[in-house]
């Protein structure tokens, strides 16, 4: 028989119904995952898991699973030892650098020696150097939108995508740290017959792209 593929993806949460969509309209039979850890597909040689998003670059590293669904700001902030295989074309959005409305912004020089939340403190720190700029990063898990308003930051480093959290809590976008979208991950040591479920599946994934544009 052979070797079944084991797969992450999320749980729940903004990336799951897409990536069970991405996976049915590949033909492969997801029975409904919430409230479960692992399914099985039928007509597929694939196990799949559902994790917390930022768990899955390490459990794909660590090879508790092959093949991993997870948004390149999680692939580039754990930045653990696993390739990017293809992008997937969901759960675009950008990590950005906000500041409040009102205060005046003249560049990434100004934010020299000031207080930055966000959940990216890696990305934040390499986007900071890159510019030669150093600031003080304060890492918190949630609401980081909030940080500004209750003067916890100067600014904020988050994940946007229509923009109306930060309108909605009085900020504006001053710049790109990162773009991302959804992407298939791979542990780098999988073997022949592993790559060759994985050759498989993106024959297909690169079907259902391809029939969407
Ligand atoms: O429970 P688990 O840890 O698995 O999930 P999570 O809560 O950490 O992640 P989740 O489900 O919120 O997001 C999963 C992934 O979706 C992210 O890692 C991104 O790759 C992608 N994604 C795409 C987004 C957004 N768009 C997004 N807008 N993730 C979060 N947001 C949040 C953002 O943090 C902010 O709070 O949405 C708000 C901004 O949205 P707008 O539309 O108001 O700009
Ligand atoms: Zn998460």
């Amino acid at each position: 028989m052979q070797q079944k593929l084991k797969i992450a993806i999320q749980k729940s949460g903004r990336l799951y119904e897409d990536s069970v969509k991405l996976l049915k309209d590949c033909g492969i039979d997801v029975k409904n995952g919430i409230n479960k850890l692992k399914t099985e597909a039928e007509n597929f040689p694939l196990e799949i898991y559902f994790l917390r998003d930022d768990d899955i670059p390490q459990y794909v590293e660590d090879a508790v699973a092959d093949i991993g669904i997870v948004g390149e700001n999680v692939v580039f902030e754990k930045n653990k030892k696993v390739q990017i295989v293809e992008g997937l074309g969901f759960g675009k959005c950008r990590l950005s650098i906000a500041v409040a409305r009102k205060d005046e912004y003249t560049g990434v020089a100004s934010l020299q020696g000031k207080r930055i939340a966000t959940s990216y403190p890696v990305l934040v720190e390499n986007f900071l150097q890159s510019k030669g700029v150093k600031a003080e990063i304060h890492e918190i898990s949630g609401s980081v939108e909030i940080a500004p308003g209750i003067g916890l930051a100067d600014a904020i480093v988050d994940l946007v995508s229509s923009g109306s959290t930060l309108f909605m809590n009085g900020l504006k976008e001053v710049e790109v740290v990162l773009k991302s979208q959804a992407a298939l991950i791979r542990n780098e040591n999988l073997s022949a017959e592993q790559m060759q479920v994985l050759e498989r599946l993106l024959f297909r994934i690169r079907a259902v792209k391809k029939a969407k544009n």
